[in-house]
């Protein structure tokens, strides 16, 4: 099964400020160990940045019928987003929500998320470990 990988924007700026917040690691490495976790399961993953909602929109819209799975971290569009909702829901791809931090212990405006109902499940507070916890969830795997 293909799962692919979305992270809004500038999550490819990770490591580079708030390490207390987003850690140390940058996007890169971030990367690498998504790839490492799938070449080690066998799983077909692709992994896509962007910072701009149209072009994650069209990234869900382009899953329908060629992905089984979907990771994602909207970025604050989680916070904001109807429109990569509606892309979830219309696409109808089984998807887990990650944030690298907790946002319930952050700011009141972390507190909506419109792609939380749909979601099989949210991973939070894990800092990077949480997109393979993610991972595992599709996979039907539920340990980190
Ligand atoms: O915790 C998460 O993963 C977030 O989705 C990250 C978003 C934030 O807007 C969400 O509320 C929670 C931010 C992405 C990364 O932003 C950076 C800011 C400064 C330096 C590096 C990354």
């Amino acid at each position: 099964m293909k799962i692919l990988v979305i992270n809004g924007p500038n999550l490819n700026m990770l490591g580079i400020r708030q390490p207390e917040i987003y850690g140390n690691e940058n996007y890169e490495s971030l990367c690498r160990k998504i790839e490492d976790y799938g070449r080690e399961k066998n799983l077909e993953i692709e992994i896509y940045q962007s910072n701009h909602e149209g072009d994650l929109v069209d990234k869900i819209q382009e899953a329908y019928g060629n992905v089984g799975g979907i990771v994602i971290n909207p970025g604050a569009y989680t916070h904001t987003s109807i429109a990569i909702a509606d892309a979830l829901s219309a696409v109808n791809i089984p998807y887990v929500e990650v944030h690298i931090s907790d946002v319930t212990k952050r700011e009141n405006f972390r507190q909506i998320s419109y792609i939380r109902d749909k979601a099989i499940a949210t991973v939070m507070g894990l800092g990077t470990n949480g997109y393979i916890k993610a991972l595992k969830i599709l996979m039907g795997d539920n340990f980190l």
